[in-house]
């Protein structure tokens, strides 16, 4: 390919494409024809599984993959999937397993191998040029690596070399708070604790994390609503709702193992309400994977009895239309409304109640795309349900006005008392899989005082108060030079984080950058002056320490803890355990450390102990997370107590933003396809919206399409509009007509990231803002040429 118009490095065209070149995907880009058609077959069941066959024929796993599965989820004993973190089912009676949880555990268990062969082979600037999906495919990482500018390429160091590189580094800052630590969302509890700790006794709180991009939104909501950084509602409560709202997810590729929810739901007569700008494959029928007979007959279930196509960003004003009807309906039948709830347990009710009476059904319709008829329906819906659990993911919270949208929602579930009762509350469906047990186990960048206060005494350390960087702040950090040095515990930050060209400057400007990976990805190859990989087990593999196996804890999306232990032998003798990464790394930080690293992770018992005094809720920790399905950190809001100023749960009037785009723009989503784990691409593929071999490509109404002149897969180049002024552009895309609300459009990150401008991030929540952008897409320039 001609790479003389694009930015100069190796790489730097993949999803950009360049004037009158079309854009490379980060997938495998295999040579043949694309295609797209309207896909209505039912989720899960035999696509699934023809799907799984080819995942494991492709990572050679075919035996050993389904025996894993077995192991997994289960009661204690098995592993916990690193794949999402819908609950395990609680009755551990059968196997609740998921087409892309069996991808997400074969694609770690490969056995292909990235050793030191692989790395003298070939340069950091010829890897550069591959498509991330071949970087991945290389399979595990299995020595550290160190970066040799002479030769540009990565050669074996020992791990105490590897080590003390990363101490010597730190120690030479002019101050703590010039390096940062990043998590993704799959750290263990216990690795987690630990690197918090040694974080925060080397000196800062610079600890950016993918939440940062995920479900900051959320956590702060309901932190200032409830008194709670987390969903009230555990699985049980599912189970008893009679009303079941899904905003802005899509379950049936991102959270599977819902739709077995979803369809027993319907089965017993709930009603299900998808509110999302596209109707997914999840919102339709599915076949629910563990019921044989049903699958052997193709027999599906409804999991949806109403789509609410919303514009993007346009839930907030739908939330607020349905709180509007249920006060109209109030003025005759006050029963609607939960009197004793809201008097006893709210504050703030009068003046959220003024708000929405003078709010007109005009801007509720317009701001909402949804007209008021429809509105008025799902009302009717609430109204007629005595249990109401409402749950939201990325739709909702990686936009501008996310808090206010997830503060609506708790808004409106208190008019009904639906909150801290069976079958009844707010639940956010959360990503990684214990995403939630990092912030419980201390990532967090403002961290609360008490917690502080309890790790200063319990680990005789004196923790700083200051605020530190997320991962929006990290970047302009080290992009300004204020952050030098770059670790991060897992991820793939160069490519998950925004505006793809300033987050590469902002890596190589650094001092160092440390990754602890099990995988060969991106952020290896955009690195600091000096660059270490270290590679780590995974959570399928065996652990081995001084006193024998260990078993690790995570946290899923309801506040259930337990133990996963990994059945596996790691595919290399050199690879460490993260807990054991991190007390490597800290004793190097700090040599005269009194904390008991080596001792620590000789037995994670000792941990756990630890742990137990400083975080609230893990009492007794090493007894209780061995009970069979471990335990539910208990939650003050959840019994209708709330720490919050008031002492109440508080309604929130929030402004009705504007979320319509200027004429001639359109606003971008970004989202995953189904054949993807965040920046790990298995294929060009997205089944249940019918793609094939095609990742650069934009979902747009026909409308839309007509009135710029296109016609199904016409090349285009998009052109993102930042707030600050800036544009953005990709080159030689295809639209793919789709049935999405006027002037929304959708497409695949990570590839769409080089839109995202590293400003454009929400002031309530500093989340950027990766489901708002606003867009103009015209035919690609020279197209025919393409
Ligand atoms: N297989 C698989 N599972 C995963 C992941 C993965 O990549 N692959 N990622 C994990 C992680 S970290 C996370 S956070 C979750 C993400 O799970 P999702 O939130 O489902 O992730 P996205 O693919 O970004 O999809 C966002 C959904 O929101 C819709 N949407 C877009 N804009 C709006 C809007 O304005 N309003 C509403 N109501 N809806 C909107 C999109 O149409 C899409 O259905 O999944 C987790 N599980
Ligand atoms: N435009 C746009 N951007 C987004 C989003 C979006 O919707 N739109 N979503 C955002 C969200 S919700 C999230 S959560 C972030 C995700 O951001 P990250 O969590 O940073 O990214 P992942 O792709 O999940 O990380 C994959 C890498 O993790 C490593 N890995 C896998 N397993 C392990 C393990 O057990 N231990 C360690 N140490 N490493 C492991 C592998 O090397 C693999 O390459 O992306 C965000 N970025
Ligand atoms: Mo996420």
């Amino acid at each position: 390919m001609d790479r003389s118009d694009s930015e100069g490095r190796p790489g730097d065209d993949l999803g950009r494409g360049a004037p009158g070149v079309a854009a490379r995907g980060r997938g495998p880009n295999r040579p043949g024809d694309i295609s797209q058609e309207d896909d209505t077959a039912p989720s899960a069941g035999w696509g699934a599984a023809r799907s799984v066959t080819r995942v494991l024929a492709k990572t050679r796993e075919p035996v050993s993959g389904p025996l894993a599965i077995v192991r997994m989820n289960h009661e204690n004993g098995g592993f916990d999937c690193p794949g999402c973190a819908w609950p395990d089912d609680r009755k551990g009676l059968h196997l609740d397993i998921c087409e892309n949880g069996i991808k997400h555990v074969t694609w770690e268990m490969t056995r292909k191998k990235a050793g030191r062969e692989f790395f003298a082979a070939h340069t950091v600037t010829e890897l550069a040029d591959w498509p991330d999906y071949a970087l991945e495919d290389q399979g595990r990482l299995t020595e550290p690596m160190v970066y040799d500018e002479a030769t540009d390429k990565y050669v074996p160091i020992s791990w105490p070399d590897a080590f003390a590189l990363v101490g010597r580094t730190l120690r030479d800052l002019d101050a703590p708070d010039q390096a940062a630590f990043y998590t993704s969302g799959r750290l263990n509890n216990e690795a987690t604790f630990l690197y918090q700790l040694w974080v925060r006794e080397f000196g800062t709180n610079n600890l950016p994390d993918c939440s940062n991009m995920c479900h900051e939104a959320s956590g702060r909501a309901l932190q200032a609503a409830l008194g709670t950084g987390k969903g009230t509602c555990d699985i049980a409560d599912w189970d008893a709702a009679d009303l079941l709202f899904v905003m802005g997810v899509n379950a049936a590729s991102n959270a599977p193992r819902m739709l077995t929810t979803l369809a027993k739901a319907h089965r017993r007569g709930a009603q299900i309400v998808h509110v999302n700008p596209l109707v997914e494959a999840g919102a339709r029928r599915t076949i629910v994977p563990h019921e044989f007979a049903a699958m052997a007959a193709f027999r599906s279930t409804e999991t949806g009895d109403q789509n609410v196509q919303v514009r993007i960003g346009g839930d907030l004003a739908l939330l607020r239309g349905v709180a509007k009807a249920v006060f109209e309906r109030a003025e005759e039948n006050p029963a609607v409304l939960d009197v004793g709830f809201i008097e006893r347990h709210t504050s703030g009710f009068a003046s959220y109640r003024d708000l929405v009476r003078a709010t007109d059904w005009a801007e509720l319709v317009r701001q909402s795309g949804v007209s008021e008829r429809q509105i008025r329906e799902v009302a009717d819906r609430y109204m007629a349900a005595d249990r109401t659990v409402i749950s939201w993911c990325l739709g909702v919270t990686q936009q501008d006005h996310g808090v206010d949208t997830v503060r609506e929602i708790v808004n409106l579930l208190m008019l009904r008392g639906n909150l801290g009762r069976e079958g009844a509350g707010p639940s956010p469906v959360r990503g990684h899989s214990n995403v939630q047990g990092n912030r419980t186990c201390g990532i967090d960048h403002r961290p609360a005082p008490e917690f502080l206060d309890a790790l200063d005494e319990v680990c005789g350390i004196s923790a700083p108060r200051a605020h530190g960087l997320d991962t929006v702040g990290t970047i302009k950090a080290m992009r300004d030079g204020r952050v030098k040095v770059f670790v991060a515990m897992g991820g793939n930050f160069v490519l998950a984080a925004p505006d793809t060209d300033a987050t590469t400057a902002a890596l190589r400007t650094t001092e160092l950058t440390v990754q602890v990976s099990t995988k060969l990805n991106r952020s290896h190859l955009v690195h600091g002056r000096r660059a270490l990989i270290l590679p780590c087990l995974g959570r399928t593999e065996k652990d081995t320490r001084a006193t024998g196996e260990q078993g690790v804890s995570v946290e899923d999306a309801m506040s259930e803890v337990h133990l996963s232990f990994g059945m596996r032998k790691p595919p290399a003798e050199t690879l460490r355990s993260e807990c054991a990464i991190v007390a490597g790394m800290a004793r190097a930080t700090l040599p005269d450390s009194a904390t008991p690293w080596e001792w620590y992770v000789e037995d994670y018992d000792r941990i756990r102990d630890t742990m137990a005094q400083v975080l609230p809720g893990f009492e007794d920790f090493n007894r209780r997370v061995r009970e069979p399905l471990g335990f539910r950190i208990t939650q003050p809001a959840r019994e209708r107590e709330f720490h919050t100023a008031s002492g109440r749960a508080e309604f929130h009037p929030g402004e009705l933003p504007d979320v319509t785009p200027p004429q001639g723009m359109l606003v971008l989503s970004t989202m995953r396809s189904h054949d993807q784990w965040n920046t790990t691409v298995y294929s060009d593929d997205d089944r249940y919206r019918g793609v094939k071999n095609l990742r650069t490509l934009l979902f747009m109404n026909p409308k839309d399409m007509a009135d710029r002149g296109l016609a199904e897969f016409d090349l285009i180049d998009i052109t993102s509009h930042a707030r600050d002024g800036s544009t953005r552009s990709v080159y030689g895309y295809r639209v793919i007509a789709y049935d999405i609300p006027p002037a929304s459009v959708a497409g695949y990150m990570p590839e769409l990231n080089i839109l995202c401008g590293l400003d454009d991030y929400s002031r309530q929540s500093d989340q950027p803002l990766m489901k708002h952008q606003l867009v103009t897409v015209t035919p690609s320039q020279d197209g025919r040429t393409l």
